[in-house]
């Protein structure tokens, strides 16, 4: 097991289209187990791969308050939308920034589990927003990018900054 580095905004490689899983084996098992426990550790309720630098449809989730209700989705796709909820998003690639954001309330979703077992289920409230957040990662897209360009651009360079004032710390 190990715990992986989460890219940040900014950085063009969240911006990647990931590719279809091609065979659920026991390496794609060991960087599931390996992409909870980062987002166990975060703490966090999703995390895409594409997080991770790992450009494969794959994403993991775990919206329950006991966190003992960890669910793999490969190569995820979205048959049905239905209703409008906004949530206040938060995102591990935007540490520190919340914003609302509209999204369907009920999803009907077809994936492969990681027994590379086929599934169609159907998810509503946190788990069904937190799974619309995580597939936009795997085609490189951000919460952010559903807010005006202003805000966009001042979370960008407030992120930046920060960034540059932590590694001059550690120069140093
Ligand atoms: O931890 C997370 N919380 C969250 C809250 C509201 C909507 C979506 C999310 S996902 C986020 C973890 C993350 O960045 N996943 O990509
Ligand atoms: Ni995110």
């Amino acid at each position: 097991m190990a715990k992986l580095t989460i890219l940040e905004f900014p950085d063009p490689r969240l911006r990647k289209k990931a590719v279809p899983v091609e065979a659920v084996d026991d390496e794609l098992r060991a960087l599931i187990d390996d992409m909870f426990e980062t987002m166990y550790a975060a703490p966090g309720i999703g995390l895409a791969a594409t997080q991770v630098d790992v450009h494969r449809r794959l994403l993991v989730a775990d919206v329950s308050a006991d966190k003992e209700h960890p669910h793999v989705f490969i190569n995820p796709e979205i048959l049905e939308k239905d209703g409008v909820t906004v949530t206040e998003e938060g995102c591990l690639s935007v540490p520190g920034y919340f914003e609302e954001v509209k999204r369907a309330e009920h999803i009907r979703v077809r994936y492969l589990d990681r027994d590379g077992r086929e599934c169609e289920d159907e998810f509503e409230g946190l788990l069904a927003v937190c799974v619309q957040h995580e597939i936009d990662h795997l085609d490189g897209k951000l919460f952010v990018d559903y807010l005006s360009e202003a805000k966009r651009s001042r979370i960008r360079k407030k992120l930046e900054k920060e960034r540059r004032h932590h590694s001059a710390a550690v120069v140093i």
